[in-house]
């Protein structure tokens, strides 16, 4: 069942259309999404035509097609990966028995709960987004931004037929629960803090795409590895989506960085505001705010939460089955950060309750290499300065450093410190407001901004300076 019917008022691969029910249900949702998006999405949008890519079939090779396509024609659907045969779920106490095709009972509420935290963050970040249309940087950046809305939307479709399919009336509840919690409402926000945070210009965007999008490269794949198999399998059709999303940002923040490091060269000062370049150190503070939201991502360091959903099949590790060991952790142990005596102390607690922490760490390592090349970059034009993650208790709001106060090096210091080393460390208003004051929008094919260097190449065979976007 793996190719998309096209013709369904709502594409997808699930043969909708043999359960009218669900049918219905899921089309009276339809009208309130497209409301969402016309409120909510992308700003004075609706005309433009954009190059962009649809799924047409879930297989690795051959899913995406290309057209140019005006975003509320977008054919947002539902699409699970292909049914792995005989699936077998593999850790916690139900490993080896087979993979779960109706909700267990028993662990009902709490998946429920991962499903709509995961749901929340979909829409949540197309509204974070909706104002950056107005100050891309060049065609090419715009279709990128587009490109990702429309894919956010529909991994929101994805998590609302999972609760409409398989939780009945309370599920169709917190899919309309989706569209009126707001990122940012102060009445009614969305669930996780890093999600009510504005993206107000680009450099925030590809931050949000390297940083945020990655926590839900992490998450999905604990996600992916759930013994319930409908999540798992929308799961993995979204991560194959998510890669595009962090090329996104890896690639947005590497030209900005080597336009910065050209700068700093031809002008031998690291101090480029005045030749239209964004400061390297200025770049560091925008790395030190998004690294440090996204790290709470992850939750708390020793999570009962983390712990029981893992026993009970519902998520796993990132790669959980490409670690050696029982994939049950009753008799594990993980080394986790505590503030003990004035310092940073790793201590050893259960590996179950440490979850959070492991996948905390894996995500670390990964960003590091995206760090790791950019200061590649800056090194080979010559300038001597490096881009550095923070230290993990560096101006956290979620587990054991809230409410604490460190430097970006992981040194404790007094609240009163903090506050006024906070805009060395983290963006100033006047940091913003000069980053805002570049964000001047770039509409002519094949021209860019002048803060950051062109892309190596177009978009699928396309010519950099082909008309991404047609605006209308
Ligand atoms: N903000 O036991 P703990 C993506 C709450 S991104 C606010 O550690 P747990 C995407 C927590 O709810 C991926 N509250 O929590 C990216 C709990 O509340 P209660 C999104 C927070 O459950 C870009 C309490 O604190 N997917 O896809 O182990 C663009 C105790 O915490 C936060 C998922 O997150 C926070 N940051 O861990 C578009 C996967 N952190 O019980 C999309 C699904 C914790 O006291 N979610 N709390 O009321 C989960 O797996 C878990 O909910 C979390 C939290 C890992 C997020």
């Amino acid at each position: 069942m793996s190719t998309i019917d096209y013709k369904e008022t709502i594409p997808n691969n699930v043969n909708l259309s043999g359960d009218r029910r669900l049918q219905r249900a899921l089309e009276k949702w339809q009208p309130a999404f497209l409301n969402w998006w016309d409120e909510l999405g992308p700003e004075a949008s609706a005309n433009h035509e954009i190059f962009l890519r649809t799924a047409i079939d879930v297989s690795p090779k051959g899913w995406a097609h290309f057209d140019m396509v005006k975003m509320p024609e977008y054919r947002w659907g539902i699409f699970l990966a292909a049914e792995e045969e005989e699936r077998k779920i593999g850790f916690g106490q139900h490993k080896g028995e087979n993979a779960w095709q109706e909700v267990p009972g028993e662990y009902r509420a709490e998946l429920r709960r991962l499903i709509v935290t995961q749901g929340d963050t979909e829409p949540a970040s197309v509204e974070q987004q909706r104002l950056l249309g107005l100050t891309c940087p060049s065609l090419y950046d715009l279709r990128s931004l587009f490109q990702i809305n429309v894919e956010e939307g529909r991994h929101l479709w994805a998590m609302v037929y999972l609760l409409h399919a398989y939780f009945g009336r309370d599920g169709r509840e917190e899919a309309e629960e989706m569209l009126l919690r707001h990122a940012g409402d102060e009445d009614k926000p969305r669930i996780l803090e890093a999600f009510n945070v504005p993206t107000k210009d680009w450099l925030s965007f590809f931050m949000f795409t390297f940083f945020q999008d990655r926590d839900g490269k992490f998450q999905l794949s604990s996600l992916a590895e759930s013994g319930f198999d409908p999540l798992s399998r929308s799961c993995r059709f979204m991560l194959t989506e998510e890669a595009h999303h962090m090329f996104v940002g890896e690639n947005g923040l590497g030209r900005v960085v080597l336009r910065s490091a050209q700068l700093s060269a031809e002008n031998d000062t690291l101090e480029i505001q005045k030749y239209g370049g964004i400061p390297l150190p200025m770049i560091q503070k925008w790395m030190n705010f998004h690294f440090s939201i996204c790290l709470d991502l992850f939750g708390q360091e020793k999570s009962t939460n983390a712990a029981n959903f893992y026993t009970m099949g519902l998520k796993g590790r990132y790669m959980e089955n490409k670690i050696d060991d029982d994939h049950l952790l009753e008799n594990d142990s993980f080394l986790i950060p505590e503030f003990e005596n004035g310092k940073v102390m790793m201590n050893e607690v259960s590996a179950l309750t440490s979850i959070n922490e492991r996948l905390r760490n894996d995500y670390r390592d990964d960003c590091q290499r995206g760090v790791d090349r950019w200061n590649k970059i800056i090194s080979e034009a010559g300038i001597e300065y490096s881009l550095t993650l923070p230290h993990t208790a560096f101006n956290r709001n979620i587990g054991t450093f809230r409410n604490m106060y460190f430097t970006p090096e992981g040194k404790p210091i007094s609240k009163e410190k903090f506050e006024n080393q906070r805009n060395t460390w983290m963006p100033s208003a006047a940091d913003r407001e000069f980053v805002m004051s570049l964000m001047v929008p770039v509409t002519n094919p094949g021209e860019m901004a002048g803060w950051l260097t062109a892309p190596s190449r177009g978009i699928h065979g396309k010519d950099i300076d082909y008309e991404y976007v047609r605006l209308h």
